[in-house]
């Protein structure tokens, strides 16, 4: 009998959704940011609305393939900002991600450990080691649990030589602000911020 992989990480406190998202615009000011729907969209365009952010409207599941298939079309830096319950609808994709490891992508799983933008219901976070997930698909991952220990990682991380994926633990958050509501209109806007050297 092989022995039974770890459980899901105990919360002993969690990081700031919002801070943590001004970490990356402040550090990767550049860099194309696909966003999970819902509440990861709804931060990042609250704490700045930009050509280079890719808000994914209604998709779930797809913001790590998406990220994985811009990072693989660019050489500039991707960043992703996934959900845990989005994550848990394509874990496959971390399998994907290890194969082709880009060096040019970051991911960040914001883990609140429920589906915050639908009301908060409970999902299979609780049982699932994500860090655990990816280092067994070739993804290296790191798990943390507060601002400094984010801005500290998300920095090695862009630096590094192959995709990190950093899982962050954070309460849930119910923000005001959304983003263009329009998809195609963000779809062009990404696509043209990407094109032709435009920053
Ligand atoms: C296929 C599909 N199922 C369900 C939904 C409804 N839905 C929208 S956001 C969401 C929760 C997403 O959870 P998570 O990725 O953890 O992000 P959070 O809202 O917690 O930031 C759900 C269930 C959807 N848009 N598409
Ligand atoms: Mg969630």
């Amino acid at each position: 009998m092989t022995e039974k992989s770890s459980p899901a990480p105990a919360r002993e406190s969690v990081a700031d959704q919002v801070t943590c998202t001004e970490i990356v615009l402040e550090i990767t000011p550049d860099a194309a940011i696909v966003s999970n729907l819902g509440v990861a969209s709804y931060v990042l365009a609250g704490v700045e609305d930009r050509a280079r952010n890719f808000y994914q409207w209604g998709a779930m599941g797809v913001t790590t393939p998406v990220g994985l298939g811009l990072a693989l079309s660019t050489d500039e830096p991707v960043t992703v900002l996934d959900g845990d319950g989005s994550m848990l609808m394509s874990l496959g994709s971390l399998s994907t991600v290890g194969s082709y490891n880009p060096e040019n992508m970051v991911i960040v799983l914001f883990n609140n450990r429920q589906y915050g933008t639908t009301g908060g219901q409970e999902n299979h976070s609780n049982t699932t080691n994500f860090v655990g997930v990816a280092e067994n698909c070739g993804v290296t991952a790191i798990h943390v649990t507060d601002n400094d220990e984010f801005r500290d990682e998300y920095h090695k991380a862009v630096d590094a030589d192959e995709t990190v994926m950093i899982v962050c633990e954070v309460a849930p958050l119910d923000p005001d602000t959304r983003p263009p509501f329009d998809f195609a209109h963000v779809k062009r806007r990404v696509r043209d911020a990407m094109t032709a050297g435009n920053k």
